[in-house]
């Protein structure tokens, strides 16, 4: 791939079999020409942040090689979750999956469809710690993930029993 970016994108997800919806959502990304995954980090059970009265998510990240621009790939993030949550709807209700770009090279985005990095991700241990597995000396705000990871609360997170996994043929 030719001038190529590294992403990162977190995955989550509290309603339906959200394991079979990351995994599909990470299939249908590797499967664009322009976007290679490259890691995934393990799937990790997480206590909702914001609105508490809700389900525990399962949360993972992913580290991509892509050509798109920022853009680009937030089209493609939108419309595989789109497909998700049209297919989930019927029997589980919306918000499925979420697909949140969290870092895209070194650019800096602050626009109305598109903030870069992604804004809140570092206080959330939700993203923290599936990024601990791929990228601890990425750099946020003048901190590393490990420095930020030993500032939040990460106490109620743990690792899923299941893991995701690119079936490349
Ligand atoms: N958008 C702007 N920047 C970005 C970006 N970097 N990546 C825009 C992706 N999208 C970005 O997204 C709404 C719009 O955000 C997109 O159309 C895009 O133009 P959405 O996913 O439909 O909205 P949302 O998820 O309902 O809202 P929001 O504020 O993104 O919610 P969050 O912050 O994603 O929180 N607790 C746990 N444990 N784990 C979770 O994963 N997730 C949420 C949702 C709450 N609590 C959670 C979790
Ligand atoms: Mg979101």
């Amino acid at each position: 791939m030719k001038h190529h970016i590294i992403a990162y994108i977190g995955l989550g997800g509290n309603i339906g079999d959200v394991h079979a919806n990351m995994q599909t959502a990470l299939e249908m990304i590797h499967a664009d020409d322009n976007i290679e995954v490259l890691r995934i980090s393990s799937v990790y059970k997480t206590p909702p942040w914001g609105i508490k009265n809700q389900n525990w998510f399962l949360n993972a990240c992913a580290c991509l090689k892509t050509t798109l621009t920022a853009h680009e790939l937030l089209q493609v993030c939108l419309e595989v979750e789109k497909q998700l949550k049209r297919v989930r709807q019927v029997r589980w209700g919306p918000r499925t999956i979420d697909l949140d770009i969290l870092v895209f090279g070194d650019e800096r985005i602050e626009q109305e469809d598109l903030q870069i990095p992604h804004p809140r991700m570092h206080e959330r241990a939700f993203v923290i710690q599936p990024m601990m597995d791929l990228a601890p000396e990425l750099t946020l705000q003048g901190k590393t993930i490990s420095k930020w990871l030993s500032q939040i609360d990460i106490e109620d997170i743990k690792k899923a029993d299941c893991e995701l996994r690119l079936n490349i043929s």
